[in-house]
């Protein structure tokens, strides 16, 4: 058992370390959208990750985050947005596994949060924070859960009807043919079972939905991850966005929304051709 535990621990340290990014190479993950305004390239921003050693899947564990500057100091100060210092979007590396968390923050540049992971294999955790003044930022960390690792969930870009709980979601894209870079509308229709439109959806962080969208790729980098909030108006039970794919490749697309104080996830895959 000892030498087992030396091959975990040796190996945590090496698939725990973090590989960091920021919006400073010019390169803003958001232009992809098209909500937020370009932003100047600020100064390079990182995040650390401190996990256990040992973590199992089904068991809860600590998560830290510690954000620093250019010069490696504690950033001290966050802005909020969308109600959060800090959205944390946390993936299998298949893209099969997704969770939204919102970390609390401690003080001098740390934040922490607790979570509890399905599976053997890599996931990838993508910080999305604004240090006060500095503008949006995208950090990526690895973690890596030891076991056997289950296969891949295969991607279903054919498949455009979502059944959760008591909901029936439909995406309807606009238009139907569209190529990288195309601005285009992605619209989540809910109807309840019985085929009548949903009313009484709430706010979820001040806005009928979010979408949350990771091209697939091996790694998944910040380029990889796009946020969108939803348009403002438009019939009750739709949310729809305005979004565009960079490049050709399969996207996975999560669009939240908060259901009567439930907040629920839609999943769905979209392939873009050319
Ligand atoms: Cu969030």
């Amino acid at each position: 058992m000892g030498k087992w535990r030396l091959i975990i621990a040796l190996w945590s340290i090496l698939t725990w370390m973090p590989a960091s990014h920021s919006v400073a190479q010019g390169q803003d993950p958001h232009a992809a959208h098209g909500i937020h305004p370009a932003e100047a390239p600020t100064k390079a921003f990182q995040a650390k990750l401190s996990i256990p050693k040992g973590i199992r899947p089904g068991e809860s564990f600590a998560i830290a985050i510690d954000i620093q500057d250019g010069m490696r100091r504690q950033v001290p100060e966050f802005d909020l947005f969308q109600e959060k210092l800090m959205h944390l979007i946390l993936v299998s590396d298949d893209l099969a596994y997704f969770s939204h968390l919102h970390p609390e923050y401690r003080g001098n540049g740390r934040f922490q949060t607790s979570t509890v992971l399905p599976a053997a294999g890599g996931y990838t955790l993508f910080c999305d924070y604004q240090p006060a003044g500095a503008g949006e930022q995208i950090s990526v960390l690895k973690l890596r859960m030891q076991g056997t690792e289950k296969s891949e969930d295969a991607a279903d870009p054919n498949r455009g009807e979502q059944t959760l709980q008591d909901l029936r979601v439909r995406m309807i894209v606009s238009p139907a043919t569209f190529k990288a870079n195309d601005e285009i509308a992605i619209t989540f229709d809910l109807k309840r079972l019985d085929g009548s439109p949903v009313t009484g959806l709430e706010p979820y962080l001040g806005e009928k939905g979010h979408l949350v969208v990771i091209k697939k790729s091996a790694p998944l980098t910040d380029k990889d991850y796009i946020h969108a909030h939803a348009m403002r108006g438009g019939p009750a039970s739709q949310i729809a966005f305005s979004t565009r794919f960079p490049s050709q490749g399969l996207y996975k697309l999560w669009c939240q929304f908060n259901n009567q104080g439930r907040i629920l996830t839609a999943d769905f895959w979209i392939k873009v051709e050319r």
